[in-house]
């Protein structure tokens, strides 16, 4: 299937008016507007919570927080790529990965009970769950997607947005850093051999992930029950 690049993109703006342009983009601005709305809810839920464990725990349960909204091109092919109707209503039922944070843990233990303590809020619906730790991909590929449904305020409606959260310890986002490159770089030599080699890293990464989820658990025995 062809894949669209922004060459061909700025070819159609060229072609096209300006101005008629952008009155027909504005829908799409504004649905983009309520998935960066949706972004800030969830970033939110989750600084909070760490806020609450700094003080409570004397601990912060994730490294990093990150976000993005797929930007129109990637949107396109993904649209392709699912065979299905290119219109904006379409691409809210069909395309979840719009609006994505990431949440980057230091211990594996830690993703699980951030992905609960945000799923048993009363304002998260639970679409779909991912769980690439328990089950990698064949590739070594680990991490826990899930699709929530947040409801974001606007000043004359309540619009319920789809958000993506991935989240991974470090090891694992430092691996799928590398696999990422190997995915979107041209012509490398010997991708069979680096593919075979990251599978191998995955492999260690994991081991590393849960000796060190084992030292902390050990230092933390006393005060375990305050592991939450
Ligand atoms: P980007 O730039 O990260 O957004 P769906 O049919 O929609 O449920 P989907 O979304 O195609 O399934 O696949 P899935 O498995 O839920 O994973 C989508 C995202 O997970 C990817 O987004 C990556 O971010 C990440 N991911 C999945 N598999 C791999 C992998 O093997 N290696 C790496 N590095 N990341 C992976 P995008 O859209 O590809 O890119």
């Amino acid at each position: 299937m062809k894949e669209l690049h922004s060459a061909e993109l700025n070819e159609i703006l060229e072609e096209n008016n300006p101005e008629v342009l952008l009155e027909e983009m504005l829908p799409f601005e504004k649905l983009m507007m309520r998935y960066r709305c949706a972004l800030m809810e969830i970033e939110t839920k989750f600084k909070v919570l760490n806020e609450e464990f700094s003080l409570q725990y004397n601990r912060n349960p994730f490294e990093s927080i990150t976000s993005r909204i797929k930007n129109p091109i990637s949107i396109i092919n993904k649209v392709k790529r699912k065979g299905v109707e290119l219109s904006l209503e379409s691409i809210e039922q069909n395309i979840f990965d719009i609006a994505g944070v990431r949440i980057i843990c230091s211990f594996p233990e830690d993703i699980y009970i951030l992905a609960n303590l945000l799923i048993q809020q009363d304002d998260i619906i639970l679409i779909k769950k991912k769980d690439y730790i328990k089950n990698p991909k064949e590739n070594g590929y680990r991490s826990l997607h899930l699709i929530v449904d947040v409801p974001i305020f606007l000043s004359s409606e309540k619009k319920h947005m789809k958000v993506e959260v991935q989240f991974r310890t470090i090891a694992m986002d430092f691996w799928a850093s590398l696999d990422h490159k190997l995915k979107y770089k041209k012509n490398v030599q010997n991708p069979e051999k680096i593919a075979l080699e990251l599978k191998k890293c995955a492999d260690v990464i994991n081991q590393m992930d849960h000796r060190m989820q084992e030292i902390r658990n050990m230092i933390d025995f006393k005060g375990s029950a305050k592991r939450i």
